[in-house]
């Protein structure tokens, strides 16, 4: 069965969306394996965001992610990789169609509430990072 990684960030915990985005996963009917809550250090985003190093945004993220608690999960199902990144909508809030997680509740490309993998390859790496 495929699984992904899912993070909700700083700020969906911090606005009190936890509740809210499992259940969505869950009347899916997408299964959660694995979940903790951490204060995600420099060194673990720094692989986790390896891929956007040196980019203009990079610093602003990492602070951003290490700015408080995030919920990180593996979920599993048919099609889950492509299923989630469905249902949290695009990268860019004004480009999220509504009725996904980020069309519904974010307004900033920075602040974006989620993360999934993106395809087979990341989940495996981002899984390993996350839960190794
Ligand atoms: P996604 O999370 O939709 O896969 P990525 O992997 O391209 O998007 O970007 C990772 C994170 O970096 C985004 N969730 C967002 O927080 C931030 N980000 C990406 N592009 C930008 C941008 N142009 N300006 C500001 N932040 C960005």
């Amino acid at each position: 069965m495929e699984k992904t990684l899912v993070i909700i960030k700083p700020d969906g915990v911090e606005r009190g969306l936890i509740g809210e985005i499992i259940s969505r996963y869950e009347k899916k009917g997408l299964k959660i394996v694995a979940c903790k809550m951490i204060k995600a250090n420099r060194e673990i985003l720094e692989k986790h965001y390896a891929e956007h190093k040196g980019k203009s945004f990079y610093e602003d993220l990492m602070n951003y992610m290490m700015g408080g608690k995030v919920l990180v999960m593996v979920l599993e199902g048919n099609n889950v990789i492509q299923l989630i990144r469905k249902m949290h909508g695009s990268t860019n809030p004004i480009d999220a169609d509504m009725g996904t997680i980020r069309g519904d509740f974010a307004n900033k490309t920075t602040e974006n509430i989620v993360h999934a993998s993106d395809s087979k390859e990341s989940a495996e790496r981002e899984i390993m990072i996350w839960f190794s």
